[in-house]
């Protein structure tokens, strides 16, 4: 799956890999003609990181994932570019979870779903595991988004106490918020409306950041809520990093 000319020991091998699983998806009819361009604003965000994951972000991390372990109805929400770009951390997480994925889509076609659900469908078998994957049949819709980007399940999203919404859309991260749920944003750009509204924001890459939870989940770290988090000052210190890393220049 992941054959690509450069060699693990070169610079840009991380990135030059997404890339590639972009195209990949792209020519399986899985992203929305937008996808490229949202992954271009996140690769000139990653830059400033130094595509690292920085303190604060380990910090969310942490915290994020005990919220998902504490969660009744945790969630994992699914987009063209998540799955795209992280399918196999995805499934892994949501075993170890023990909760489903949702495929939920901005820019909803039957034939994107399609493509997207058969995917992951592809992958859950491969790793050998038997994650419940939902999208497929959808039958309740988020109050307060029109049309068909609203579909999703009753006993996925809907009925969801926790949601974690990886590269996600301004309007549908307030939508999930106003229902009351805690929502767990990924997006390297910490000044977008999601990052901004979540509830709790990793601001780092998303496979990067999925593969730090994959990995306190296997170490068998003790990872606990933080009640003294405070989301403000995640984002601010993701964004004094980047300054820091503009004035070392
Ligand atoms: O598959 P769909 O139809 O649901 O559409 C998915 C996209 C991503 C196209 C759609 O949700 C969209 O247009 O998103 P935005 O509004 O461009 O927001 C995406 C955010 O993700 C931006 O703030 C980017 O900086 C950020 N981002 C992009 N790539 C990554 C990322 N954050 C973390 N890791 C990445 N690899």
């Amino acid at each position: 799956m992941d054959e690509i000319a450069a060699d693990p020991s070169h610079p840009r091998y991380a990135s030059l890999l997404m890339r590639h699983r972009l195209e990949v998806a792209q020519a399986k009819g899985m992203l929305a003609d937008s996808a490229m361009i949202a992954h271009g604003r996140g690769e000139a965000f990653d830059y400033l990181l130094g595509e690292v994951t920085t303190p604060s972000a380990h910090k969310a991390t942490r915290h994020a994932l005990a919220c998902m372990m504490e969660g009744r109805r945790t969630v994992l929400s699914v987009n063209g570019n998540v799955a795209a770009l992280a399918t196999d951390e995805m499934l892994t997480l949501a075993d170890a979870l023990d909760c489903p994925l949702e495929v939920n889509i901005f820019y909803r076609t039957p034939e994107r779903m399609e493509a997207i659900l058969g995917h992951i469908s592809e992958r859950n078998e491969a790793l050998g595991l038997d994650v419940t994957v939902l999208g497929h049949a959808p039958n309740a819709s988020i109050p307060g988004l029109k049309g068909p980007r609203a579909s999703c399940h009753k006993e996925g999203i809907l009925d969801s106490d926790v949601i974690l919404v990886p590269l996600e859309d301004g309007d549908r991260c307030r939508a999930l918020l106003e229902m009351g749920k805690t929502v767990i944003v990924i997006d390297l750009n910490p000044l977008s409306r999601s990052a901004q509204e979540g509830t709790i924001t990793i601001v780092d890459e998303l496979s990067r950041a999925l593969t730090n939870m994959v990995g306190l989940l296997k170490r068998g770290e003790n990872v606990v809520v933080d009640s003294k988090y405070n989301n403000e000052a995640t984002l601010k210190a993701a964004l004094e990093w980047m300054l820091n890393s503009l004035k070392q220049v």
